[in-house]
């Protein structure tokens, strides 16, 4: 099926917000301006070969000082909300204490800038970019770090909450813990494998803590958690019980890890799969399980693609999967990511299947693909509407899916891969900085305004 019509696209219940994501580190630039701290990123980004290319987020797309041609961009596109992040370092410089107020100002004039332009700004607290002040007391391996989010948070929400009331606390806590800690391929650069177990409950009792923060603080506001979740496949070829038993395993680690403990109020076994921590039993005290159940009003989902895994091939490996290709000749994005609109519709699923009615609303708070540089981007117009179309077969099958925020609105800072990646509806020229709106972008705001008609 096409879809690129855009009004030919299955209708969403007529309140469905649509939106557009981005993250603080990805775009504004302006790395040591206003008092800003350095963050983990800053630090990272000078690591001999941690990015392609040796690129770093000193300017990315220079948002901090273009903002407000990116609000009429997002007007343009007739955004219900925008999605951006607050970066801790430019509050809070150094991650507690002292307060900036010219972060803070950044963040209230960017509000203001959207509500003058009739979109609601949903700002996420964390979203990857640790002070490095914090970062060199343990990061997110030390408890206190929960504390200090907290404390930012409430900082954030005494002076956005009058206008604010859609709040996420933390971005994707799985990719944090393993890119970042387990894998040491995103900042800070830790190599932990399993060792990095804790940095998912720290970040999880950290979204607790902000949680009963940002209700003190906004009364009337909502609070969500965007977190990164992957139907687990078997390659069809698989024909063992060991892959089976990978399958469940890799499941465990990355989707209930984070789930369970966010709407069940209890983690996962992992030590049943054989993924020990000797620390956890130390890291989990008494209460804290209470605090992360703290009622959610949404739960946000990023999705990318699904993951296939395998039975490992040496036993004795650390982790109890391998990670596979699929068999099947999927279409890729730029990236070499698999393109499965499908694969939404059996997440959604199956997270109503799994959590039935301790499953708050749902938000897509991620969706988009990597495409090569240009502006005729068909296939950023084909992925995105097979996905819009996936979650309307999901909407259709019960699941309540309240809103869509498109990853993203603009060409940025992708992490490991620098600026070799290109997520935008609108296309950035990293040497002027220059915006123009692709084909996706068009197409977006049509799909927009013929769901509204
Ligand atoms: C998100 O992370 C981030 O929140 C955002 O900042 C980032 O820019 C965006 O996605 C795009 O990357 O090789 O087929 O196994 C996404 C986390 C982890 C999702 C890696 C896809 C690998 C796909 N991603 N995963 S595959």
């Amino acid at each position: 099926t096409s879809f690129t019509d855009a009004t030919r696209l299955p209708r969403l219940p007529a309140d469905f917000v649509w939106g557009a994501s981005t993250a603080a580190y990805q775009i504004e630039g302006a790395a040591d301006e206003d008092g800003k701290g350095a963050s983990i990123w800053d630090t990272f980004v000078r690591r001999p070969g941690a990015v392609r290319d040796g690129h770093t987020g000193d300017i990315a797309c220079d948002h901090h000082h273009r903002f407000d041609e990116d609000v009429t961009l997002m007007r343009r596109l007739g955004l219900d909300a925008y999605r951006f992040s607050v970066s801790w370092p430019r509050v809070l410089p150094t991650g507690a204490g002292r307060i900036e107020p010219r972060g803070l100002d950044f963040y209230d004039r960017l509000v203001d800038a959207l509500l003058g332009a009739g979109i609601e700004p949903v700002p996420t607290l964390f979203h990857w970019d640790l002070p490095q002040a914090l970062e060199d007391e343990g990061g997110w391996l030390n408890r206190t770090t929960a504390h200090r989010f907290a404390e930012y948070a409430a900082v954030v929400a005494e002076r956005l909450g009058d206008r604010v009331k859609r709040w996420i606390t933390l971005n994707e806590p799985f990719v944090h813990m393993s890119f970042g800690y387990g894998f040491g391929v995103h900042a800070p650069g830790r190599a932990l494998m399993l060792d990095a177990l804790p940095v998912a409950h720290h970040q999880l009792l950290g979204h607790g803590l902000a949680t009963a923060a940002l209700r003190a603080a906004v009364p009337g506001g909502q609070v969500l958690i965007a977190n990164n979740c992957t139907p687990v496949r078997l390659r069809h070829d698989a024909r063992h019980d060991t892959d089976v038993a990978a399958a469940s395993a890799y499941d465990a680690l990355h989707n209930r890890l984070f789930n369970d403990p966010l709407l069940l109020g209890r983690y996962p076994d992992l030590s049943a799969y054989g993924m020990t921590d000797p620390s956890w039993g130390g890291i989990v005290r008494e209460g804290d399980l209470a605090t992360i159940a703290a009622p959610l009003d949404g739960l946000g989902v990023n999705y990318y693609n699904p993951t296939w895994v395998t039975a490992p091939a040496d036993p004795a490996a650390a982790l109890p999967f391998d990670l596979a290709e699929p068999a099947e000749p999927y279409e890729r994005t730029a990236f070499g990511w698999p393109v499965v609109p499908d694969g939404l519709t059996e997440l959604l699923t199956g997270l109503e299947a799994r959590y039935g009615n301790d499953l708050p609303p749902v938000w897509i708070t991620e969706n988009g693909c990597s495409q090569p540089a240009g502006l005729h981007d068909r296939p950023r117009i084909e992925y995105l509407a097979g996905h819009i179309d996936a979650i309307a077969r999901a909407v259709s099958r019960g699941v309540d899916v309240r809103g869509y925020f498109t990853w993203s609105l603009l060409d940025n800072f992708e992490w490991a891969e620098g600026y070799h990646q290109r997520f935008g509806l609108v296309e950035v020229d990293f040497t002027t900085r220059q915006r123009t709106p692709r084909a996706s972008f068009e197409w977006y705001r049509d799909l927009i305004a013929s769901q509204r008609s």
